[in-house]
């Protein structure tokens, strides 16, 4: 049976979670293979825009007294701190410039997975006029079902993009455990493949190394193009007929 392709609009948004220097390798807090999921969360950044859906990314923002921390009693070692290089959010993701920031886990003695927790996404959600959030990011068994859960619980359709998520798994099965949770609360998963208008794929280049480059390479920039052009194209068919 085939599924109805999932079409954006401007009540959509992505909602990226904690695409951190710390939660990817070579960070204090990794998340294994964590930065193999850029490349698709660049992607989905490409479709979200050019639907005119809203782009979301929140970042784990401790204050250096952080109650999540082992030194003050937490289960963490001290990762994400405000202002540090380990906080700021990965050079290869590629956010645009209006992003909306969300900044969770302030308060030094209150613990915060979800983006919803004590920071004003509802009020940011509402005001946009978003119904529907897209959930990519780290980890899956933290920030992401925090985030998704509140997210039904505040009344959200809620899409899980499972191949835009991972998680730590410190017991197996934290992961699956976390994914099944997810869907109880009647939140919905999804992949690119899900999409109505088919997502070009970045060039190889965008994902190996190199691509910490700050600049798009030409060769995005030009396949951007391209797509605006075939967008305004369709349009213009649309009104002569
Ligand atoms: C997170 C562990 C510690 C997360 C934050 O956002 O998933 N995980 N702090
Ligand atoms: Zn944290």
């Amino acid at each position: 049976m085939s599924k109805t392709k999932i079409s954006l609009n401007e009540h959509d948004a992505l909602l990226i979670t904690d695409i951190q220097i710390d939660f990817l390798p070579g960070g204090a807090l990794p998340v294994k293979g964590g930065d193999q999921i850029i490349p698709v969360i660049n992607n989905y950044i490409e479709h979200f825009q050019s639907a005119d859906s809203h782009i979301i990314a929140s970042r784990d923002w401790h204050p250096a007294n952080h109650i999540s921390f082992k030194n003050q009693g937490g289960l963490w070692p001290e990762h994400c701190v405000q202002g540090t290089g380990g906080a700021k959010f990965s050079p290869k993701m590629k956010l645009p410039d209006k992003t909306l920031i969300i900044s969770k886990a302030t308060d030094p003695a209150h613990e915060a997975y979800s983006a919803f927790d004590t920071t004003n996404l509802d009020l940011e959600l509402e005001r946009l006029g978003i119904k529907r959030l897209f959930v990519a990011g780290l980890a899956t068994d933290y920030c992401v079902v925090n985030t998704v859960l509140d997210a039904r619980t505040l009344g959200f359709e809620t899409v899980v993009l499972m191949d835009a998520t991972l998680g730590i798994d410190v017991k197996p099965g934290d992961v699956d455990h976390a994914v099944e949770e997810m869907t109880k609360s009647g939140a919905k998963q999804a992949v690119d493949a899900d999409f109505a208008e088919s997502f070009d794929k970045l060039p190889i280049e965008e994902t190996a190394s190199d691509a910490f480059a700050e600049a798009p390479s030409a060769a995005f920039e030009a396949k951007k193009k391209a797509r605006l052009r075939s967008k305004t194209a369709k349009k213009r068919l649309k009104t002569e007929q």
